[in-house]
């Protein structure tokens, strides 16, 4: 049976680093959300107290009778199921580790245009995102950026983020860079070319003939400025 990917139906947001895993695996899955009625099975769900995982936000995902829930959580699932992940223990805990601190990197960029609540309009919340994304695109990305490229510096790095071959890790960190480029093409054009071997990952990763048949296709959703990454120009340094 398919599995069922539960997600807002059009926006991108957390649930596309899924989708790319789906997707890079070619996994058949049924995103319900974006089925005719799909939202109101998905805000069902949500409100099941009886499920025995339930989950917090989407998204989540329905395999084989398991409920997953957290982004990084269904991407380790997904992972070891279908060869998108490292074979050994350590490796997995490695992948895990990276996956977690795109997760911290994911809610920083979030909160660049809702540094104060998600439940306020982006325009209630203005001066306080043009002060957060300031220091944002000064500090915490070339933080994050640095780090990943100081993991592709390593000695006998094979290009990829964990061991010889492409893992989730890698299409989350496309992600990222893919959604940074969008939301902040100024900044992005600036910061990148400091990082050539993230720069290269995100090269490599488009490349890949499944995912480039998938950013190509209807089912990729495009970005816009609903979801995590929104490009507002007044918040792009120059
Ligand atoms: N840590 C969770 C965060 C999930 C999350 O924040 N989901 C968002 C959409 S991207 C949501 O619907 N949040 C509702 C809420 O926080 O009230 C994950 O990585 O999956």
């Amino acid at each position: 049976m398919a599995y069922e990917l539960y997600y807002w139906p059009s926006i991108q947001g957390r649930g596309e680093f899924v989708r790319l895993a789906l997707e890079a695996a070619d996994v058949p899955y049924i995103d319900v959300a974006r089925q005719p009625k799909g939202i109101n099975i998905m805000l069902r769900l949500m409100e099941d107290g009886s499920m025995l995982a339930p989950p917090f936000a989407p998204p989540f995902l329905h395999a084989d009778g398991l409920w997953i829930a957290q982004t990084a959580n269904i991407l380790m699932f997904l992972g070891a199921r279908h060869g998108l992940a490292p074979s050994g223990e350590a490796g997995k805990l490695w992948a895990n580790q990276l996956q977690l601190t795109m997760a911290d990197f994911v809610t920083e960029i979030h909160d660049t245009h809702h540094p104060i609540s998600s439940n306020l309009y982006y325009e209630e919340q203005m001066p306080e995102a043009k002060r957060r994304t300031k220091v944002f695109l000064e500090e915490r990305a070339p933080k994050f950026l640095g780090y990943f490229e100081r993991i592709f510096s390593r000695k006998g790095s094979s290009g990829w983020l964990a061991g010889a071959a492409m893992t989730y890790p890698d299409l989350s960190l496309f992600q990222i860079v893919s959604g940074l480029t969008y939301a902040f093409p100024n900044a992005m054009g600036r910061l990148l070319p400091a990082y050539p071997s993230v720069k290269q990952l995100h090269r490599q990763v488009e490349e890949i003939p499944r995912v480039a048949a998938y950013l190509s296709s209807p089912r990729r959703v495009p970005f816009c400025e609903e979801g995590i990454f929104r490009h507002y120009p007044e918040l792009d340094l120059t």
